[in-house]
């Protein structure tokens, strides 16, 4: 593989310098020369993709479209070198050039296409497709604003827009020549000519341009390259001529900024429908786009769609994409001329459905009339589908309407989104062991009875190079010595070679050592962006993630103000110092979740003033928590809090994070919790809480939190000082209410107070566990050398045998 040395690279670098901005290194300012390292990169990427093509094209090989309403991608100056190979040049050549590397890297902008889990899981497959050599390609909106950043003003969080594309930009390049047309509205009318022959008419429609920004995507230790086509909004008329000349200039704007608004704006929900009209647009926009652009690549390929299904698998990530469905049956009808049977046995023979959450607040169900309004045609196309769907169910079930009901696609003036995936996807996949099991038993069980070959389980994956390799180097040095040099990079199940180093007092103070330089590192970075002094010495305890009740921070809080509590009465009561870390974006509509952010800062406010606490307890919220920042906390986390209500984590990607840096897990049986516990044993967890069977047996007796509430003097006196508030003289009583009563939803719905006792209990363990140093420490190395099966590497080899069926790069050939 061709590979660069310092000196060219710096002669690329002045050359881009000199011809895209006019400057030489002397006159370039960090910006000119950020923007200049990655077009350097992004030359080296688009020549490898190219040929990438080249290869796809004439071997004519399946490809693999990956579409997703959201890409987490983070930065990418630093992920590209390393893929490429050329970070170590890379840097020299920065600081050959006058510049610091580190800070060059540390002043790009987070590409913050999505909100949390889901987002970032799109980007650490792109990542691994990439490297296992498959032709696959990833659809999304080209967000002006990303998700946004969050300041904390008087404890309370501030949403600030998040103009990426300002630096961002430099990763894209604009394809004018490969631009779409997308139609909304108007009116679809059948009509037949003078032989019979019957199409479709679709006048008085608005038009929106999609146009493609792609986004060269590096694999790791290979020539393949691929894309992240992201799509931009923009009006067909720059602005409406015969408005502007009849003097009617705020109308003429008016319809281009309509146009525009389409991909302005991320919408900052996670796990959480809303059905806002802006966003249903935003699905159609993406979706038609993006298949249109792949019937025109495929058409001049093979002239015909006959075989569209055996050369293309979309992958959909979870519902938002499922207009594609009905989109493509629309070209295959209405443009290619195809009976329905012909255009259905393609479309169910091309679509794949990932689910990604169980949350009956997260289905997806649009109202009808939005869809007749939007999208007529698309409307049409859905009906039948509906019928088709409803008349086999009623057959099938023999007229067991309770069942037809559940699973209809169509029914009480909505359109729901997952059963039309169902009914149309050839395969439906749950995101770990776990919530695979509970798709099958509960949320889709009557469809799981009428057709079980279609459910499969690909348990998630995160990209252990990012997540491992680039962001602990102390930690990546230390396994390239213990098992087996470079290998484990592409073969994730090489991390198990530590194994053997369990009972090595040198390895395991070597581990000890480096999460402790992780830790000061960490500490220095958090006192120079907010100049709060975190201790060393006591363990990091870390919840990072987005807020959300079923994830249960407020568990977390209770917990900590138990301590304080016992801390006051006995002054010996902490015997191991702590450091309770969270970080979390509410969404900003999310009132009760914004209100635990409050309670947060409330609470370390207080501890962190009372001399109590010196050197024992530290609350610290991170402000604006996103992966750039996760990137540095990982390495230094100790404790991993994984602490959701059992059956409500579909699967959780951050637990693996924490695992594979080293940190033990505090957590319940809840998604892939449960793997990682089939994998480390008991004596490598700290499991607590009701199982989800537990839990759906205590809610179906009926759960009364108040009880646990009257019975446990600690708790009592916890949920009190909550209701009173802290120093600050904010009332925290509405957050308490809602825990013993409720509030136009079950009192207590996640059931913190139901899990307390245990939850402290493990906690307990965990501190003991942690006076034993020996002991944590082998804890913390068999998370290290048995997380290799979270690697997104195994979870895309697993898509691409279980539901793509394409071949993926051999791992005997290293
Ligand atoms: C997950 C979402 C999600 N599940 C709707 N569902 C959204 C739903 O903007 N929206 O409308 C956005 C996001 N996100 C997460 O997916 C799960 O909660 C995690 O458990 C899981 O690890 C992750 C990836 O599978």
């Amino acid at each position: 593989m061709h590979t660069y040395t310092k000196k060219e690279l710096m002669a690329l670098i002045t050359g881009k310098l000199r011809r895209n901005f006019g400057r030489d290194v002397d006159e370039a300012t960090s910006l000119h020369m950020f923007k200049a390292c990655a077009l350097v990169l992004r030359d080296i990427m688009s020549e490898r993709q190219m040929q990438t093509q080249d290869r796809t094209t004439r071997s004519h090989a399946r490809q693999v479209h990956y579409l997703s309403l959201e890409f987490l991608m983070g930065r990418s100056l630093m992920k590209n070198a390393y893929n490429l190979g050329v970070l170590e040049p890379l840097k020299e050549a920065i600081e050959g050039l006058g510049f610091s590397a580190p800070e060059l890297f540390e002043s790009e902008p987070d590409a913050g296409l999505g909100n949390g889990g889901l987002g970032r899981l799109a980007a650490c497959y792109l990542d691994s497709m990439t490297t296992l050599d498959i032709p696959a390609t990833g659809y999304s909106i080209c967000y002006e604003l990303g998700i946004f950043k969050q300041k904390i003003v008087d404890g309370q969080q501030v949403e600030l827009p998040d103009n990426w594309l300002g630096l961002g930009d430099a990763w894209l390049i604009p394809k004018m020549d490969e631009v779409e047309e997308v139609r909304f509205g108007g009116r679809v009318e059948d009509v037949w000519d003078e032989h019979g022959h019957h199409s479709i008419r679709h006048t008085g429609y608005d038009s929106v341009l999609a146009v493609p920004k792609d986004m060269e995507i590096a694999g790791y230790g290979t020539e393949h390259g691929n894309v992240l086509r992201l799509w931009d909004s923009k009006s067909p008329q720059p602005v409406d001529m015969s408005l502007f000349s009849r003097g009617e200039y705020l109308k003429a704007v008016e319809r281009q900024a309509l146009a525009e608004s389409i991909s302005k704006i991320l919408y900052p929900e996670d796990n959480h429908y809303e059905g806002k009209s802006l966003r249903l647009k935003q699905q159609y926009f993406f979706v038609s786009a993006t298949i249109q652009s792949i019937v025109r690549k495929h058409r001049a390929e093979y002239g015909t769609l006959r075989n569209f299904h055996l050369k293309h698998v979309i992958q959909i990530n979870d519902t938002h994409p499922t207009l594609v469905i009905p989109e493509l049956m629309r070209i295959l009808l209405d443009e290619e001329g195809y009976g329905w049977d012909e255009a259905w046995n393609i479309v169910t023979h091309t679509v794949a459905y990932t689910n990604h959450t169980v949350l009956a607040e997260a289905l997806e169900r649009w109202p009808q009339q939005l869809v007749i309004d939007l999208l007529p045609r698309i409307w049409q196309i859905i009906v039948e589908i509906s019928n088709r769907y409803q008349a086999e169910l009623t057959t099938y079930f023999h007229g067991d309407m309770s069942k037809v009901e559940r699973m209809a696609i169509i029914w009480g003036g909505d359109v729901r989104m997952a059963n039309l995936c169902i009914c149309a996807c050839f395969a439906v996949n749950g995101v770990s062991a776990l919530h695979s099991d509970i798709l099958k038993r509960e949320v889709f069980h009557d469809a799981y009875l009428r057709t079980p070959g279609k459910f499969k389980n690909v348990t998630n994956g995160i990209d252990h190079r990012r997540w491992l390799s680039e962001c602990n180097p102390q930690l990546d040095a230390l396994i390239k010595e213990c098992c087996g040099g470079d290998r484990y990079l592409l073969d994730p199940d090489a991390l198990s070679g530590l194994e053997k180093y369990k009972d090595d007092s040198a390895v395991l103070e070597r581990l000890d050592a480096i999460k402790q330089a992780n830790k000061k590192a960490f500490a220095s970075y958090v006192a120079r962006e907010s100049g709060i002094i975190l201790n060393t010495d006591a363990v990091f305890d870390v919840q990072v993630k987005r807020l959300h009740e079923y994830k249960r921070q407020l568990l977390n809080v209770l917990h900590i103000i138990y301590e304080y509590q016992h801390l006051k009465e006995d002054p010996n009561f902490m015997i191991v110092p702590k450091v309770y870390l969270f970080g979390a974006k509410a969404a900003p509509g999310y009132y009760v979740a914004k209100r635990i952010i409050h309670l947060i800062n409330s609470l370390a406010a207080t501890i962190n003033a009372d001399p109590i606490c010196k050197d024992k307890l530290q609350v610290v919220f991170l402000e604006n928590y996103r992966v750039s920042l996760a990137e540095k906390l990982m390495p230094a986390s100790e404790l991993s809090e994984q602490i959701s209500t059992a059956g409500k984590e579909a699967s959780g990607t951050g637990n693996m994070k924490f695992m594979m840096n080293g940190a033990v897990t505090i957590g319940t049986l809840d998604g892939a919790n449960v793997e990682m516990h089939q994998v480390l044993g008991d004596e490598n967890i700290f499991l607590f809480g009701l199982k989800a069977h537990e839990v759906s047996e205590l809610k179906a007796k009926g759960y009364h939190s108040y009880e646990y509430y009257m019975h446990n003097n600690d708790l009592r006196a916890v949920v009190d000082a909550l209701a009173q508030g802290f120093q600050d003289g904010v009332s925290y009583n509405d957050l308490a209410k809602r825990l013993l009563f409720g509030d136009g939803c079950p009192a207590d719905e996640y059931l913190l107070l139901a899990d307390f006792d245990s939850y402290r209990n493990a906690q307990k363990k965990a501190a003991d566990t942690y006076l034993d140093r020996k002991k944590w420490n082998q804890m913390s190395l068999m998370n290290v050398a048995r997380s290799g099966i979270f690697a997104a590497d195994r979870s895309i080899r697993d898509y691409a045998r279980d539901i793509w069926d394409v071949p993926v790069r051999d791992l005997s050939k290293l």
